[in-house]
């Protein structure tokens, strides 16, 4: 860090007409410039209380009337001080208030996310809990709203700190008797057992990221399976309302319909595909080709069979649905009881639901979401992304490499890949995050935030 950080101005609401909206100004010039804005609060205002204020143009003409609030540094989101003007939610007259403040000469405008960069760069927060707030505000279901929270109250930092400072002191260790054999003599005991109890701690946080992915963006799950089936019937039940159209007549829907629901504040987007004919030596290749397409970007399929289907037709369902995970349903097993074939359609415990009368479909839901989900409730996981997943599989990766340095290697060896996992296991929290990396992260942010 050189001279003194330029202060940072941006409008932290939404640019629509609206109730309120606000201006943010953070840096060393953040008071000055907001009473620039607001001449009428006392050059050393009460840091976090509510003053009314006029808010007023370069020649003193009110332009409106809010709030102004002074967060002194460190006490504020940025570590830095911090000014925040409420006015009317009047787009114009919010950027009529911005353009006057990026007069002054120590400020600039805010990138993406530069705020809560500012924040973690001034030791407020750390990565994981900057990630969560763009987490937060891209939240699109109870879980992930939940889930975010947990993040930004310290959730996943807390369990990577419980690796990062173990792996630290081991690492610590290591170069001890490195480099000082005589001092720290035996500390490099049991290290074997050491680094073993670290990757698999690695590991563990980092099989989270398929949990964190289904909350963030939501489960897909699709309905699949011959013509006729009854899938769409069953479809429209589990939207709760009549999304797709359904007929006597085979090939109904002709192509993939997709609805989104809530299961348990989990995000799950339904899909109801054009249903397959299978003559014997022939199946409609394109539509199969379509519907692999789409099986393949599940995360759960659904294979509605019709009660006259037998096992074999059933096994060859299944195939079709490659590497995603399958779950197979009786349909309209109102008829198939009728027909007394429900019981004979293969595997025991096969759910069997009727669209058209609702048995069953609730049966089916919860399935659904145990199959998923697993136990435990969704907006208790920690929210390992993409991001995460890939320092911590490098993490593991080199402490699966310091373990077997352990029993074929040098001490030095076995400190080297200490050493890389710790490093990586940095950019997740950001204690050795490059500028790039950052740069990449913070992109992902609204301006303001
Ligand atoms: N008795 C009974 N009839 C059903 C049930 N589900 C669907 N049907 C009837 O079966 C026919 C086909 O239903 P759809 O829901 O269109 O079946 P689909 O699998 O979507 O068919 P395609 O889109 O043509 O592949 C319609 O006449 C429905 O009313 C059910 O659970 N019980
Ligand atoms: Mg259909």
């Amino acid at each position: 860090m050189t001279s003194s950080p330029a202060t940072l101005a941006a409008l932290a609401t939404a640019p629509a007409a609206g109730a309120v909206g606000i201006l943010r100004l953070s840096g060393p010039a953040a008071l000055e410039v907001g009473r620039l804005l607001a001449p009428g609060v006392p050059a050393a205002p009460t840091p976090r209380h509510a003053y009314l204020a006029s808010f007023v143009d370069a020649t003193g003409g009110v332009l409106d009337e809010g709030l102004f609030l002074f967060f002194r540094a460190p006490q504020s989101f940025t570590g830095e001080d911090v000014v925040e003007l409420q006015a009317h939610g009047s787009p114009r007259l919010l950027h009529m208030l911005l353009a006057r403040a990026l007069e002054h000469p120590a400020v600039r405008p805010a990138g993406p996310g530069e705020f809560t960069r500012r924040a973690f760069l001034n030791g407020r927060i750390d990565l994981t809990r900057a990630e969560a707030v763009a987490d937060l505000v891209a939240a699109d279901s109870e879980a992930a709203v939940r889930a975010a929270a947990a993040g930004l109250a310290g959730s996943l930092a807390t369990r990577v700190r419980a690796l990062e400072e173990p792996l630290r002191s081991l690492h610590a260790d290591l170069e001890g008797v490195l480099n000082f054999p005589e001092e720290a003599e035996g500390a490099d005991e049991g290290a074997d057992a050491r680094v073993s109890g670290l990757r698999a701690a690695a590991e563990a946080l980092l099989a989270e990221v398929g949990r964190g992915r289904l909350v963030r963006r939501g489960a897909r799950v699709a309905l699949f399976g011959p013509v006729n089936a009854g899938k769409s019937t069953l479809f429209n039940r589990l939207v709760g309302e009549e999304r797709a159209l359904v007929d006597e007549e085979p090939g109904t829907t002709r192509d993939v319909l997709e609805a989104r629901v809530e299961w348990d504040g989990l995000g799950v987007t339904l899909l109801d595909t054009a249903g397959l004919r299978e003559a014997p030596g022939r199946v409609e290749a394109l539509g199969i080709a379509r519907t692999r397409e789409v099986l393949a970007t599940v995360d759960l399929a659904v294979l509605v069979l019709p009660p006259e289907a037998g096992e074999a037709e059933a096994q060859r369902w299944l195939l079709e649905a490659g590497a995603t995970a399958v779950l197979r349903v009786a349909g309209k097993c109102d008829v198939g009881r009728a027909l007394g074939v429900v019981d004979n359609l293969g595997t025991d415990g096969e759910l069997s639901v009727s669209g058209l009368t609702g048995e069953g479909v609730e049966l089916l839901r919860s399935t659904v979401l145990s199959r998923l989900w697993g136990g435990g409730a969704p907006a208790a996981v920690a929210l390992v992304s993409e991001r995460h997943a890939d320092a911590l599989r490098r993490t593991a990766e080199a402490l699966g490499r310091a373990e077997s340095a352990c029993r074929f290697s040098t001490l030095e060896v076995v400190s080297g890949e200490v050493g890389l996992a710790l490093e990586c296991l940095g950019e997740v929290s950001g204690t050795s995050a490059s500028e790039a990396l950052l740069d990449a992260i913070f992109q992902r942010f609204c301006i303001g935030k």
